[in-house]
């Protein structure tokens, strides 16, 4: 009881001390009218699966940075390398909800969210880097892109891929090494035909799983470009590379579609032409990147074996493309108009 009575006259104590501190305003100034509240900054998140140097991180880097310098501070875009957010396909549902506002991707498994982008994924479709820039920076290319909106998504840009191709921890010179052996792929379905018409066995991962399975052989090898082989240490426990250009997947930048109605159309407009300006900058850097990357993993001891009979391969996949070609006519159309 006590206690409690000295508990309250304290808290009176303190009760009749603001008072007499509130009252002590002095001179009595009328108040000033409240100022107009500051715009608060918006800090929007942008997920990335690669390390923070590596040329799709730069492309994001550069976009924050264009959106920060053109909105006045207003929306601040923090870049997460590393899968800091998580693996590509568990960052994507996070768009869909709105809980991350941007992501870099590749095309593959967003193709799972929003399946016209699974043409990307058929293989042999471009000739050449040329070829496929030739086609995603033309009105075809640019409405693939904005096609996105009707998945949740907002399409942004186009990054580079480079070309994929097959490596593995067994000797890995000719599609006949190929055969039977298991093959990690971006989660997509296109990837599991393919690897089976090229008579190896398909096992989609999520990317940050692909080194240990590798390591500890629960799969005999995987497919991508130079520098995500380096950058991931594929190259240290898969030495056989084999050069056979299967795919050409373009990575994309996109942003959630419920963030986006968030912003105004004067910030909706500046955050579209930051990204499209990045693009110089992460192909610029992929470029130098890839040939780097090929030199390094050829110093580190890597066999990298060219193909010289594309043909066969092409062959090979035809039922790929057969089964998939209808239903993708109209985009494959447009893009042997570009070739
Ligand atoms: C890379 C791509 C990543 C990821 C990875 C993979 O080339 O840049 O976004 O999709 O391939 O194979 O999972």
């Amino acid at each position: 009881m006590r206690k409690h009575h000295l508990i309250a006259l304290f808290v009176v104590a303190l009760f009749s001390l603001s008072i007499l501190a509130a009252g002590c305003g002095g001179d009595k100034k009328p108040a000033a009218p409240a100022a107009a509240p500051a715009a608060a900054t918006m800090v929007l998140k942008l997920g990335e699966t690669h390390p923070p140097d590596y040329p799709t991180t730069m492309g994001d880097k550069k976009f924050a940075e264009l959106v920060t310098e053109r909105t006045k501070g207003r929306i601040k875009v923090e870049v997460y390398p590393s899968s800091q957010l998580g693996e590509e396909k568990a960052v994507i549902e996070q768009l869909q909800l709105g809980a991350v506002a941007f992501t870099r991707v590749s095309s593959a498994p967003l193709a799972e969210f929003h399946k016209p982008l699974g043409v990307f994924s058929l293989p042999y479709i471009f000739d050449s880097s040329a070829h496929m820039w030739k086609f995603l920076d033309s009105a075809d290319g640019m409405k693939l892109l904005d096609g996105l909106q009707s998945s949740r998504f907002v399409g942004l840009c186009y990054y580079d891929p480079g070309a994929r191709s097959f490596y593995s921890t067994k000797p890995l010179k000719s599609l006949a090494d190929l055969k039977g052996m298991k093959i990690r792929v971006q989660q997509n379905k296109i990837n599991m035909d393919m690897i089976a018409a090229l008579g190896a066995s398909a096992t989609p991962m999520p990317y940050g799983q692909v080194f240990s399975a590798l390591q500890t052989g629960v799969i005999d090898g995987a497919e991508n470009n130079f520098p995500s082989y380096l950058t991931a240490s594929h190259s240290q426990v898969a030495k056989y590379y084999l050069r056979d250009g299967h795919q050409m997947v373009p990575e994309v930048l996109i942003m959630s579609k419920v963030v986006w109605d968030k912003l105004t159309p004067e910030d909706q407009k500046i955050v579209k032409q930051a990204a499209l300006d990045s693009v110089k900058t992460q192909r610029e850097l992929w470029n130098k990147f890839e040939k780097e990357a090929e030199a390094k993993v050829k110093a580190d001891g890597s066999t990298v074996t060219e193909i010289t009979d594309v043909k066969v391969w092409q062959a090979a996949v035809k039922p790929v493309i057969d089964k998939y070609g209808p239903e993708y006519k109209e985009v494959l159309d447009q893009i042997g108009k570009a070739r």
